[in-house]
C-alpha cells in the first residue's frame, strides 16, 4: 500500500524464494554462535529460501569474517551475505579492536562488492546480554538479508 498519492514506493519484499544466501559464523563464544545461526537458518526457510541455497562458512573470530565475507562476495554466487557473531567484553582494550575492526571491516566489504551484509555480529558487556539476544539478532538478519537482496535486485531492475 502506497504511503502517498502520485509518489511511487517499493514496499519491503521478505519473499526469500530463489535467493542465494551465505552465512559466515565466528567459532568465538561458539554457544552465541550456534544460536545466532539456528534462529537465522529458520527463519531463512520459514521466508522461503531453500535449504540448497544457503552455505554456512565458519571462521576462528570476528576479526577473520571481514576476508571471507569478501571471498563469498566476489564468487558471484550470492545474493546476500549474513556474518554471526559475538564479541563480548573483557578485561582489556581488545575487546575495542576486535569490535570496531570487524564491523568497520563488514561495512567496507558491502560497500566495495554492492552485495548486502546483514551484520549479526553482537557486542555486548558479557555473555547474558549475547545469550538474551541471539535469537531475536538471527532472525533480524535472515530478513535483512532478504529484504536488502530483494531492494538491490530490484533498483537494478528500474
Ligand atoms: N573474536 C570474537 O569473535 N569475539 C570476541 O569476543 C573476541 N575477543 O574477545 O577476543 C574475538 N577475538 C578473536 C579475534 O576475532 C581473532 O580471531 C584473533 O585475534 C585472531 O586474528
Amino acid at each position: 500500500m502506497a504511503r502517498y498519492d502520485n509518489i511511487e514506493e517499493f514496499e519491503p519484499d521478505l519473499d526469500g524464494t530463489g535467493l542465494r544466501i551465505g552465512i559466515v559464523m565466528s567459532r568465538f563464544n561458539q554457544e552465541i554462535g550456534e544460536g545466532l545461526l539456528s534462529s537465522c537458518t529458520a527463519a531463512l526457510t520459514r521466508q522461503g529460501v531453500s535449504t540448497s541455497d544457503i552455505l554456512i562458512v565458519s571462521v576462528p573470530g570476528a576479526l577473520e569474517a571481514p576476508i571471507a565475507l569478501q571471498k563469498m562476495a566476489g564468487s558471484g554466487w550470492f545474493d546476500s551475505l549474513v556474518v554471526l557473531g559475538a564479541v563480548i567484553r573483557g578485561d582489556t582494550y581488545h575487546f575495542e579492536v576486535v569490535a570496531n575492526e570487524s564491523a568497520s571491516g563488514i561495512t567496507a566489504v558491502t560497500l566495495d562488492t554492492g552485495v548486502p551484509i546483514a551484520n549479526g555480529i553482537l557486542t555486548t558487556e558479557d555473555e547474558d546480554q549475547a545469550l538474551a539476544r541471539m535469537s531475536q539478532k538471527g532472525t533480524e538478519c535472515a530478513l535483512a538479508a532478504i529484504e536488502m537482496a530483494n531492494l538491490l535486485k530490484r533498483l537494478d531492475e528500474d
